[in-house]
């Protein structure tokens, strides 16, 4: 039998003259017992009051703005359920947000020795669908969101954290609808991959208020950092990182060069240590077609890539960025360190388009003008290897009998251990630092 049934505020403890801040429901809406149907807020909290029966809305009673208290009326379901009038039960969530948890304790930052760069990193549509354990959810932020219950609880059960979530509705409130079109952007690959969690449970790292120990300054990340911070963070968590280290000699190389250098310079090229290391790696991933590739979405199947387009990191006064460069297995050193320069300048004065940083199926990351003796880039993901230079210096190296002075480089390539083992990684640095003691064969013409 249908029948009116009128749902009233319920009984919220001492509070009176509480603020209507969204209605939910329309006369029309069929609802089902437990829609929420007006959001309200405290001093203290903002709730959802749910419905108590199911049926249709003949009539809402409140507005926006409107003040409420305990046992107003709210609405007047048309219901075929028996209830003849109901008191809902509001669901709360908190506004302020927790006090940062004691225990257990978060384990430290991962010990990012070089944030390696991922500004390239287009995924490819299906990759872009793959299943991310994302670490991190912004408790704090989700907790301070301006959105009820509801909206917390889908959001908490579609993996979305609500700091990311733009709100359409009043003082940028976040619907159902927000989320949702936050989760289907995500899908598509233009929202960023870490502000979903299949894995909630991530522990976290502490929210500290450092002010209650001295002065602190706020100082936003750049767009770039803000770009590359959550892929950086993708890669650390979804891929075994192993770093292998070794040390090219590259004595004869540096001779070479610097026969070669002057004639380079007359045709407007600089002939940099890096254009060597480039050439060389395209050898090694000719050599070790699997350094040259990606893992496919199941994990199952490793897709080769037949082209060798090599990204390189460039530290620009934006921050970092990963210009690509092209079918390189056809390009010799000359045109390497063109190709270098050129992009590295166009980096450097923020002209790089965005194809221009895209489809690398390999990264270097050169801090050898910089300084340092090793460092453990991150994975440019999906790509499964990384090469790290750093700078060359002249080293004591034990030679038939006796030491010699020997200009060594230091290379680190990290790599993705679910694709390459170790004795693979091994074979491919000993067949870099192997090309680079021997520069004859990096200087030839390329067929
Ligand atoms: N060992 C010793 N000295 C080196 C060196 C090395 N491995 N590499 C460069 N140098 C020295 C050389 O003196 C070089 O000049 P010459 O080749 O004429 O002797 C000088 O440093 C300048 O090098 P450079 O860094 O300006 O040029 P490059 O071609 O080697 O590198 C680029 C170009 C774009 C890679 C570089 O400018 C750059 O931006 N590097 C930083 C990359 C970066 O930030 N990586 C970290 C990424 S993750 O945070």
């Amino acid at each position: 039998m249908v029948r009116e049934v009128e749902v009233r505020v319920p009984d919220m403890g001492d509070f009176k003259d509480v603020a209507v801040i969204d209605v939910l429901v329309k006369p029309g809406d069929t609802i089902e017992a437990e829609t929420p149907l007006v959001t309200i807020e405290t001093e203290k909290a903002a709730m959802d009051v749910p419905s108590t029966v199911a049926g249709v809305i003949e009539k809402v009673h409140v507005s926006k703005s409107s003040k409420v208290s305990p046992g107003d009326l709210l609405v007047t379901v048309r219901s075929e359920s028996d209830a003849q009038e109901s008191t809902a039960a509001p669901s709360a969530a908190p506004l302020e947000a927790p006090a940062a948890p004691a225990a257990p304790a978060a384990p430290a930052a991962p010990p990012v020795a070089e944030p390696a760069p991922v500004a390239n990193a287009e995924p490819p549509a299906a990759e872009a669908r793959a299943p991310q354990l994302a670490p991190t959810f912004n408790e704090l932020g989700f907790s301070k969101a301006h959105a009820g219950p509801s909206v917390r609880k889908l959001a908490r059960e579609m993996g979305v954290d609500l700091s990311q979530v733009r709100g359409t509705g009043g003082k940028s409130r976040i619907s159902h609808d927000d989320v949702k079109a936050f989760v289907k952007k995500m899908l598509s690959g233009s929202a960023p991959a870490a502000a979903a969690s299949a894995s909630p449970a991530w522990p976290m790292v502490q929210v500290i208020d450092f002010s209650q120990f001295g002065a602190v300054e706020l100082q936003p990340l750049s767009r770039i950092q803000r770009i590359s911070g959550p892929r950086l963070q993708a890669s650390w968590v979804n891929i075994p990182h192993v770093t292998q280290f070794e040390q090219a000699d590259i004595t004869d190389l540096e001779d070479v060069r610097t026969k070669l250098r002057q004639k380079a310079l007359t045709e407007g090229i600089k002939l940099s240590v890096l254009a060597f290391v480039v050439r060389a790696c395209v050898r090694a991933l000719q050599e070790f077609p699997r350094f040259n590739a990606s893992l496919d979405i199941r994990g199952e199947n490793l897709i080769l890539k037949k082209y060798i387009h090599i990204g390189f990191a460039a530290d620009t006064p934006n921050g970092l960025v990963v210009p690509v460069m092209r079918e390189m297995e056809h390009r010799d050193v000359y045109e390497i360190a063109r190709l270098l320069a050129g992009l590295a300048e166009k980096a450097r004065t923020g002209r790089l388009k965005a194809a221009e940083m895209q489809g690398g199926s390999f990264t270097i990351s050169s801090l050898g003008g910089i300084g340092g003796t090793a460092f453990t880039p991150i994975i440019n993901a999906p790509e499964v290897a990384i090469l790290g230079v750093s700078r060359s210096s002249m080293q004591p190296v034990y030679r038939n009998g006796s030491f010699v002075p020997r200009m060594m480089l230091p290379l680190s390539l990290s790599y993705d251990h679910r694709v390459i083992d170790g004795a693979s990684a091994a074979r491919f640095t000993s067949f870099l630092a192997q090309s680079l003691a021997e520069p004859r064969g990096l200087v030839e013409a390329v067929p």
